[in-house]
């Protein structure tokens, strides 16, 4: 379905196996070093989802080689067959000439527990313009998407739940986003993952 130009939400796009799969390697990912990480805000606060990285650090706001607001360790590298589910993402939701000519190179990993939100911002700190994909596992949560003017309304919520793609390019790849809830106890029980965690795929352009 299409939310806006180039925001596309494709429901149940992982299968099981590939849910368990892709579950088990962000949990190996989240180990110590380069691991699961809370991220702190150069204004004091800190983000409510914790989250790790591949390929190339984020930290609020630039990219990095190493954990800088962490425990100094290289990235983790971010792996080929990562890509290859990317580009599948992209070609699927926008069609094979939206695929980005430069590999994706960047994953970012947000786990959300308890009471864990992320307030509505835009994600501007990669210099390319490829679509970035967003793959869902565990609870399922309100996403909403903004526009590329104010953090304020219109938006439009969307459930997002385990399995799910959304993929953002074009127009909508500068739009406001956020995620205002998370829905405690929906995650499929065969997953076995308490929680919601969220893998976005990007070009850095770096
Ligand atoms: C729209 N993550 O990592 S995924 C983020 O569920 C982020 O963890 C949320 O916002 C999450 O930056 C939302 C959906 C998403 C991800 C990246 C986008 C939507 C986007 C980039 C541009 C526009
Ligand atoms: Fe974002």
């Amino acid at each position: 379905a299409e939310v806006a130009p180039g925001a596309v939400h494709a429901p149940a796009w992982l299968d099981r196996a590939r849910q368990r799969d892709l579950l088990a390697a962000c949990r190996d990912w989240a180990r110590p070093p380069a691991g699961l990480r809370t991220v702190r805000t150069p204004g004091g606060g800190t983000m409510t989802a914790r989250q790790v990285c591949l390929g190339w650090h984020w930290y609020p706001y630039s990219y990095a080689r190493t954990v800088v607001d962490g425990d100094g360790a290289p990235v983790k590298p971010f792996p080929a067959w990562l890509g290859e589910l990317g580009r599948r993402a992209v070609a699927d939701a926008l069609g094979p000439d939206a695929v980005p000519a430069a590999p994706y190179d960047i994953a970012l990993i947000n786990f959300y527990d308890g009471d864990a939100r992320m307030g509505m911002h835009r994600d501007a700190d990669e210099r390319v313009d490829a679509p970035v994909v967003s793959l869902s596992l565990g609870d399922t949560c309100v996403f909403r998407f903004g526009n590329t003017e104010t953090r304020a309304r219109p938006y439009t919520d969307v459930e997002l739940r385990s399995g799910d793609l959304f993929v953002f390019g074009g127009p909508s790849r500068l739009a406001y986003h956020g995620v205002p809830r998370v829905r405690p106890g929906t995650a499929p029980p065969w997953l076995g993952l308490a929680g919601r965690l969220n893998i976005t795929l990007r070009v850095s352009g770096l």
